[in-house]
C-alpha cells in the first residue's frame, strides 16, 4: 500500500492526497513535518513534503508523484487523452505552482506564521505576484473547472493553492491580488466532491486547538 507522508495543513500535500482519493487508490498517511532527520532525507532528499513510500521505494516532488499515480492506475483519469490537452493542463499547474504559489510563498511568514518580512521584499513581491498572476490568468479556464469543462488534477492543483495565495495577500497588502478570478464560486463547485470533503475536513481537524 502507498504511504503518503506529511501533514494535513500542506497545501502540496493535500493535492497528492485529492488525486489517490479521487482514484481510489488505498493509501496510508503518515505525519511528517517536513523532518531534516537523516530517514527522510533517505526518502525525500530535501527533506519536503509530501512524499510517498511504494513497493519499489521512495518518490517525492508532488507533481512527479501526481504523474506516477495517473500511469499507475489511469482510471478514472484526471488528464484528457488528447496529448495537445494534456500538455495545456501541466502548463497551467506549472504556472500556478513555480510562478504563482512559489512567489506568494515569500508572504506566508508574515501571512500565517506571526513572522515578518522586509519592506523591500514586500514590495518586490507585489509586483511580481502581480506579473505571474497575470499571466496565469491568461491560461485559467474557470469554465467552471480551472482548465475548463472537465475536472482535472489541476483543480487538485487549484483547490489547495489558489485560496491560500488570495489569503496571503489579503493578510499582507489588505488587497486580495486574486479577486479577479471567481474563488469562491469555484471552491464551492469542487467543495460537492467526497474527495475534497475529507481533505477539508482533516484540515480543519488539524487546526483546531488541542
Ligand atoms: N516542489 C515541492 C514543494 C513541496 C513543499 O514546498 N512542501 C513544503 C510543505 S507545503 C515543505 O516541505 N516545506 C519544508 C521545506 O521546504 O523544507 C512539491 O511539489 O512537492
Amino acid at each position: 500500500m502507498i504511504r503518503l507522508h506529511g501533514f494535513a495543513v500542506s497545501n502540496y500535500y493535500n493535492k497528492v492526497k485529492l488525486v489517490l482519493l479521487e482514484k481510489g487508490l488505498a493509501f496510508e498517511e503518515v505525519y511528517n513535518r517536513a523532518s531534516k532527520d537523516p530517514a527522510t532525507l533517505e526518502l525525500s532528499p530535501l527533506g519536503k513534503i509530501p512524499f510517498i513510500e511504494t513497493e519499489h521505494g521512495p518518490l517525492s516532488e508532488s507533481q512527479v508523484i501526481v504523474d506516477y499515480l495517473e500511469e499507475l492506475q489511469p482510471s478514472p483519469s484526471l488528464l484528457p487523452v488528447d496529448p495537445w490537452q494534456r500538455a495545456k493542463i501541466r502548463e497551467l499547474v506549472t504556472y500556478l505552482e513555480t510562478h504563482v504559489e512559489l512567489t506568494a510563498r515569500r508572504l506566508y511568514p508574515q501571512a500565517f506564521f506571526g513572522g515578518s518580512v522586509s519592506d523591500h521584499v514586500l514590495t518586490q513581491t507585489r509586483d511580481d505576484l502581480i506579473k505571474v498572476i497575470t499571466a496565469f490568468g491568461k491560461l485559467a479556464r474557470f469554465g467552471p473547472y480551472l482548465a475548463g469543462n472537465q475536472f482535472s488534477y489541476a483543480d487538485c492543483a487549484g483547490l489547495v493553492h489558489l485560496p491560500l495565495v488570495s489569503m496571503a495577500t489579503k493578510a499582507v497588502y489588505g488587497e486580495d491580488l486574486m479577486a479577479a478570478f471567481p474563488i469562491r464560486d469555484y471552491l464551492k463547485l469542487l467543495g460537492e466532491r467526497p474527495s475534497v470533503q475529507r481533505v477539508n475536513a482533516d484540515r480543519k481537524a488539524a487546526l483546531a486547538p488541542k
